[in-house]
């Protein structure tokens, strides 16, 4: 049950799903006696990078401090999955540039606006289209499209579960684990 290490790499809009299929990977990950760790805003956002607002500026060194952070896990030996917005290409480009080959797994979760939009967990696209909110990624701040990613999912398309599958599965295929 040994498991090469790695950071699992979420990236997508708010309310697209991120968390919760990071979450149900991070369980499976650890039923199966990977060790591991999810790092997502509850965590991360209120006390690390608590000094950090939304201007691109901040969210470029959100993007910095996570992928430190992620490092140093995976120098501790662990699958870590990550589940921050990581707007720009650039910011996850120098993550992964950060790590050795194939320690890094881009994970697009991939769910149309409008779905997320209806969604809105926390009513934050409301407060978004009313203007109480400003630079909401997707409405008046960009989100540019992974290009390449490592694993592509469509949350609006499959359960949850199967979604996660779909990342556990690309671990097996790898020989992650
Ligand atoms: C985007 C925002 C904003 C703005 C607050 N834009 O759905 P959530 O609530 O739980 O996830 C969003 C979270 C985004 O933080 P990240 O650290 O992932 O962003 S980034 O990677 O871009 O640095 C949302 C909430 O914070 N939130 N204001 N203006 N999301």
């Amino acid at each position: 049950n040994g498991h090469a290490p790695a950071v699992l790499w979420f990236t997508g809009l708010s309310g697209s799903g991120k968390s919760t299929v990071a979450n149900a990977v991070d369980k499976m990950l650890h039923d199966l006696g990977c060790k591991t760790y999810v790092l997502d805003g509850d965590n991360v956002r209120h006390g690390l990078n608590g000094d950090l607002g939304f201007s691109d500026t901040d969210r470029v060194e959100n993007i910095r401090r996570i992928g430190e952070v992620s490092k140093l896990f995976v120098d501790a030996g662990l699958l870590v999955s990550t589940a921050f917005i990581s707007p720009f290409v650039e910011d996850r480009a120098s993550v992964r540039a950060q790590l050795r080959d194939n320690q890094f797994i881009e994970v697009y979760i991939d769910t149309p606006i409008e779905v997320c939009e209806q969604r809105d967990p926390k009513g934050l696209y409301k407060k978004a289209r009313n203007g109480e909110i400003k630079n909401f990624t997707g409405i008046d701040s960009a989100y540019e499209l992974p290009t390449s990613p490592e694993v592509h999912v469509k949350t609006a398309e499959q359960s949850i579960e199967a979604c996660a599958l779909q990342v556990v599965d690309y671990l097996k295929e790898n020989g992650y684990i």
